[in-house]
């Protein structure tokens, strides 16, 4: 961690300058009616979990080259979300993957989290990789297999890591299913869909009753005929089943290119569905980049919807748990978040600017041109200075990737924990 020195000795010599970008853009939004302060606070408001298996490298199944400093344990993993999060005060979660992240000492971590000023966001359950000791294997499915005893085991994998959650203080447990098959015929797909229903029915019922259960679809990988949950569909359907605690998550890697996701945002968000987010940038498919690298307008659009849907008086307020996704293999990874968290907050910053008056009524007016011109105004603002603020605010860096490399921390990391050291994850 900086100290409160470093972090002001970092932002003083930015400082005269941000003013007078902030100033001149909170006049101009002034004169459009939007109170940029109000803004600000929103953003200070809004956090983005950290994965666990984000603090290190990803790698993909062709090679990994380690970054050096990865955490080796689930403190260190702790300490690295308390770096981001001081660095940008809007990371203030982190979300554990069982087993990859089983708790040792609670009493030690709800210490360390508390120091840090972090908590739990999400447990994940791994039912996608067989475990050393494991009785059964998960090569032909794990909550869908046809083998009654798989399904049970994957059953009880997924309460234990409730159970580890609910020592750590969590409150969202995430599953994701791998299952599904490769060659037609090798499943029946309709069976296929009703043991997951039967399987996740059993873990719904051991679900606390402030939890939420959130069910994430993906239309392959590692299955390329079929995948039990393919779709927003699917799990929809799943939560419906299930009852009001299952949620949808988005995972926006989890789509075949081209698809409209602010479509299926705004549609769960409607049907009071949605519930998690993942979030990383993708060209192809699960590419696991950095969010919002590659399509940012496609991030304000999402980001549209949900303001859209938090202004609507009509729909009911949702607690949206949102988290980054990702691990990949050229970045720092530690950098690569930040920048992922600074792109999000972007992108939040300019839905916020949307004149959502003046767009209804050219919607209704049917006017294309004028409806698009208003998302383009928002779209195009630079609002990095809205965002250096609320990083300031929070108590942060206005600049966090510069800051991180002004202060080292990857060299210390190094130092601390070796080159070679390598995290656990994919
Ligand atoms: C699957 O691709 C996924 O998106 C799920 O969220 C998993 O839990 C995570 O990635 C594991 O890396
Ligand atoms: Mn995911």
């Amino acid at each position: 961690m900086l100290t409160e020195d470093q972090l002001h000795d970092l932002n003083q010599p930015l400082l005269a300058e941000h003013h007078l970008q902030f100033d001149y853009l909170a006049d101009l939004l002034a004169r459009r009616g939007v109170d940029a302060h109000q803004l600000i606070l929103q953003l200070v408001e809004f956090q983005v979990a950290i994965p666990s298996w984000a603090l290190g490298t990803g790698g993909t199944r062709f090679g990994r080259f380690p970054a050096g400093g990865e955490p080796r344990s689930l403190e260190e993993k702790i300490s690295d979300v308390g770096q981001l999060n001081q660095l940008n005060g809007s990371s203030n979660s982190i979300s554990l993957h069982i087993p990859w992240d089983i708790p040792q000492d609670s009493n030690g971590l709800h210490q360390l989290l508390a120091s840090q000023g972090l908590s739990i966001d999400s447990m994940n359950s791994n039912t996608f990789q067989d475990q050393k000791e494991q009785a059964h294997t998960y090569k032909f499915g794990s909550l869908s297999a046809t083998d009654r005893a798989v399904r049970e085991q994957a059953i009880q994998h997924n309460i234990e890591c409730i159970n580890y959650g609910t020592q750590l203080g969590a409150k969202v447990h995430t599953v994701w299913l791998a299952d599904g098959s490769n060659f037609p015929g090798q499943s029946h797909l309709r069976r296929a869909y009703l043991r997951t229903q039967e399987s996740l029915a059993a873990i719904y019922e051991a679900l606390p009753s402030d939890w939420t259960m959130l069910i994430e679809y993906k239309p392959y990988e590692p299955n390329f005929y079929s995948m039990v949950i393919p779709d927003w569909g699917t799990s929809y359907t799943l939560c419906q089943s299930l009852g009001k605690q299952a949620q949808v998550l988005v995972d926006l890697g989890h789509h075949l290119p081209n698809t409209n996701i602010e479509q299926i945002v705004g549609r769960l968000r409607q049907l009071g569905r949605l519930g998690g987010f993942h979030f990383n940038g993708s060209g192809y498919g699960d590419d696991d980049l950095t969010t919002g690298s590659a399509k940012p307008f496609q991030l304000f659009l999402i980001f549209n919807e949900l303001v859209d849907a938090n202004q609507d008086a009509s729909l009911t307020a949702a607690s949206v748990a949102y988290m980054i996704d990702a691990s990949h293999n050229t970045k720092d990874p530690l950098e690569d978040l930040l920048q992922s968290v600074d792109n999000i907050m972007g992108a939040y910053a300019k839905a916020l600017l949307v004149d959502r008056t003046a767009l209804a009524e050219a919607q209704d007016a049917n006017d294309t041109v004028r409806a698009e011109e208003i998302l383009r105004d928002a779209f195009l603002t630079d609002v990095r200075p809205l965002v250096a603020e609320a990083y300031r605010q929070a108590g942060g860096a206005l600049h966090p990737v510069r800051a991180y490399r002004a202060a080292g921390v990857r060299q210390q990391l190094i130092a601390q924990r070796g080159k070679f050291s390598l995290s656990t994850g994919l």
